[in-house]
């Protein structure tokens, strides 16, 4: 297993859209593990291949305190969603910030597992939030860029601060 470097924005490789795998093999469980790793370690509560500049369709998300139900995500599709919550976001790659997106409450999403199999489910709260959140970044898309112009401006000044003052 190793621990994967999490991309920082406002790096342009966050902005590739994710192919969708073809098969799940050996290599794509091997990736599996290695996020699932690195998400415990950051420590998150979800990561998308994105993240770490692979740009496949994969997603981990464990949401549990007990840290110890892991789903894994391959090629998801919402094939359902309703309701409108509005919780706060975080993200591995944009450290310290925290702010609120509105996203459906409810969803229900279908995907492949990592024995290859497809399977729906439902997920709501905090879940839902996270599996939306997680596919945007498969689209390329970062939870800031739902922020006002003024809110990014203040996070992209703090983001190119961090990179000068980590070397
Ligand atoms: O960068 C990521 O995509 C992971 C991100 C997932 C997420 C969090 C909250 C709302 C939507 C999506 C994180 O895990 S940020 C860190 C975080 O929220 C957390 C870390 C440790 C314990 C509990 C939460
Ligand atoms: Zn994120």
């Amino acid at each position: 297993m190793a621990i994967l470097s999490i991309m920082q924005y406002p790096d342009p490789r966050l902005k590739k859209v994710a192919a969708p795998v073809q098969r799940v093999d050996d290599g794509i469980r091997t990736l599996v593990r290695d996020m699932a790793e690195t998400m415990y370690a950051a420590p998150g509560v979800g990561l998308a291949a994105t993240q770490v500049d692979v740009h496949k369709q994969v997603i981990v998300i464990d949401i549990s305190p007990t840290r110890n139900q892991l789903n894994v995500f391959i090629n998801p599709q919402i094939v359902e969603s309703e309701g409108v919550s509005d919780l706060e976001e975080g993200c591995l790659s944009v450290p310290g910030v925290y702010d609120k997106v509105a996203r459906a409450s409810r969803i229900r999403v279908r995907a492949l597992n990592a024995e290859g199999c497809t399977f729906e489910m439902e997920a709501d709260g905090m879940q839902a939030v996270c599996i939306q959140h997680e596919m945007d970044h498969l689209k390329g898309k970062v939870f800031v860029e739902y922020l006002s112009r003024l809110k990014r401006s203040r996070i992209l000044a703090r983001m190119r601060k961090l990179e000068r003052q980590s070397g």
